[in-house]
């Protein structure tokens, strides 16, 4: 049931009861609230293979993001700047954070801290009211504790993954959480009933063997063209691992992978989704291989661009 918003000014609430019967004020139904999208950080890269630096992201992408050199327009003519419409939930704190190794890598350390658990906790308050989150890695690891809250909520779901690799590793370096297999985790716990992954091009057998395990969809980079790409159905999921991108466009990444996508195929991807997505992320930014910063503009493009999207009725 609709509930009415009565409001009794204090003036008129004196008036009334100076001259008889309390007369109440109905106000005007406020407009229907716009849907905000939630920003959270989520500076985490312990389960990297190669090299660490994605924990230092979120913070130099949401500088770019609030840049006064740009404003907050999205191509699809969505004003993030309007009040209300991105809520900034700041970045997530691991208890297991120290320098000097950068954080437990996920599984249970011996001073209690899990940092799946707290990704998972938080993302799952994030989203607790029904708005879209999009998160800000970090590596790509942390895509596994971030579905597992977003699975909770969405009984069904589809993901959309732009990425030089597949990341279906079963056990990468000896890592099961590794940035090379959250999407091994991620349907063998059945987190997502469908996913098509974009930008491939790293394929070896291991991967292809996964591929047809967990029936993926892989739209392969040389068989690559926007309109090629099956969007799944809603509800759906984004994932984007910066190196899907060509490193000419995005050199602030960990590998380096030639032959990639462009800052607009991936656009022009992302504006042939019909409906509202219910989260995202953008992950393994490395802003210790970025040249002038460039692919944290990027990454805070496709910040607005997603958000876009996600904040769809
Ligand atoms: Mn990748």
């Amino acid at each position: 049931m609709r509930r009415r918003v009565a409001v009794l000014t204090a003036a008129r609430a004196a008036l009334s009861l100076a001259n008889g019967p309390c007369v109440v004020v109905t106000a005007k139904r406020p407009p229907m609230p716009q849907t905000s999208v939630s920003l959270l950080g989520i500076p985490h890269d312990a389960n990297s293979s190669f090299m660490r630096g994605a924990a230092e992201a979120p913070a130099l992408i949401r500088q770019e993001l609030l840049s006064e050199s740009r404003h907050l327009w999205t191509e699809a003519g969505r004003n993030l700047a309007e009040e209300g419409v991105l809520r900034d939930l700041g970045d997530l704190r691991f208890e297991s954070d120290d320098q000097e190794n950068g954080g437990s890598r996920g599984d249970v350390q011996d001073n209690g801290a899990d940092d799946w658990v707290v990704i998972e906790k938080a993302v799952a308050d994030a989203i607790a009211d029904g708005q879209p989150l999009i998160s800000l890695g970090g590596d790509h690891a942390i895509t596994h504790p971030i579905l597992r809250a977003v699975r909770r909520r969405h009984r069904k779901l589809t993901i959309l993954h732009f990425d030089a690799h597949p990341d279906l590793y079963e056990d990468f370096g000896g890592d099961p959480l590794s940035h090379a297999s959250p999407f091994a985790r991620i349907l063998e716990r059945g987190l997502a009933s469908r996913l098509v992954q974009v930008g491939i091009r790293t394929l070896n057998v291991e991967c292809r063997r996964q591929v047809e395990t967990y029936g993926v969809d892989v739209i392969e980079m040389r068989d690559f063209a926007p309109d090629r790409v099956p969007i799944p159905d809603a509800p759906l999921y984004i994932s984007i691992d910066l190196d899907g991108l060509d490193p000419a466009f995005a050199p602030g990444v960990s590998h380096h992978e030639p032959g990639g996508l462009s800052v607009r195929e991936l656009i022009s991807v992302l504006h042939r989704v019909q409906g509202p997505i219910v989260g995202a992320d953008i992950v393994e930014y490395n802003p210790t291989r970025d040249l002038n910063g460039v692919t944290a503009v990027v990454a805070a493009k496709l910040v607005k661009e997603l958000a876009a999207l996600a904040g769809r009725q």
